[in-house]
């Protein structure tokens, strides 16, 4: 194995069951080849950004160390999200930020400054999203943040209301 590297997936769900969805990424995440999940941010409730209406999410934050590329690591990210049961199809039909049931997005990949057609690291709008920010800054807030100093930094600069952990779980 070449030497790992840190990276921070963002998880999200706002259709059928998200809380389970949630945690079943969570659970997937632990079984990807050649990583070792380090950490697991708690869940959060979250206004949906982007697009309003539509109900709210889950978001939660995950930091693997893994010997994938970046491509691999995606690759696997979008297989966790189709074995969910996501429908690109149906969703592209209601629009960009619309609903879906499982949404994973590779946030973060070391200091890797990654643009590439299908892949943009560090995600292109993780410093303007406080339900990204906040359950990343929860396990992570060290980790380098290219452009944006450190993940603590970035979340400081964005508007957090209705962020909230879900505690009763
Ligand atoms: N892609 C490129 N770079 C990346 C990356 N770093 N991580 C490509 C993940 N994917 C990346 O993804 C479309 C394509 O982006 C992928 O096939 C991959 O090759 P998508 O998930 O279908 O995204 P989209 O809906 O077309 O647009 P976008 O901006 O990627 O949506 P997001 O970022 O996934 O956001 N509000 C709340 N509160 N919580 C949420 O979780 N999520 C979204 C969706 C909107 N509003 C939300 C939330
Ligand atoms: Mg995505």
């Amino acid at each position: 194995m070449s030497r790992p590297v840190r990276a921070c997936i963002g998880i999200g769900a706002n259709l059928g069951d998200p809380v389970a969805a949630v945690r079943a990424a969570i659970q997937a995440l632990q079984s990807l080849p050649e990583s070792r999940l380090v950490a697991v941010s708690r869940l959060y409730r979250t206004p949906a950004w982007g697009r309003v209406d539509q109900p709210d999410y889950v978001n939660a934050a995950a930091v693997l160390e893994t010997a994938l590329s970046p491509r691999q690591l995606l690759d696997a990210l979008l297989a966790i999200e189709q074995h969910a049961g996501r429908d690109r199809a149906s969703e592209h039909a209601s629009g960009r930020w619309g609903p879906r049931v499982l949404d994973l997005d590779l946030l973060l990949y070391g200091e890797r400054v990654i643009d590439e057609p299908g892949l943009r690291v560090p995600h292109p709008y993780l410093h303007a999203r406080a339900f990204a920010l906040a359950p990343l800054a929860e396990i992570a807030p060290d980790a380098p943040f290219p452009g944006h100093g450190r993940v603590g930094e970035a979340l400081r600069e964005v508007d957090c209301s209705g962020v909230e952990a879900i505690d009763d779980l």
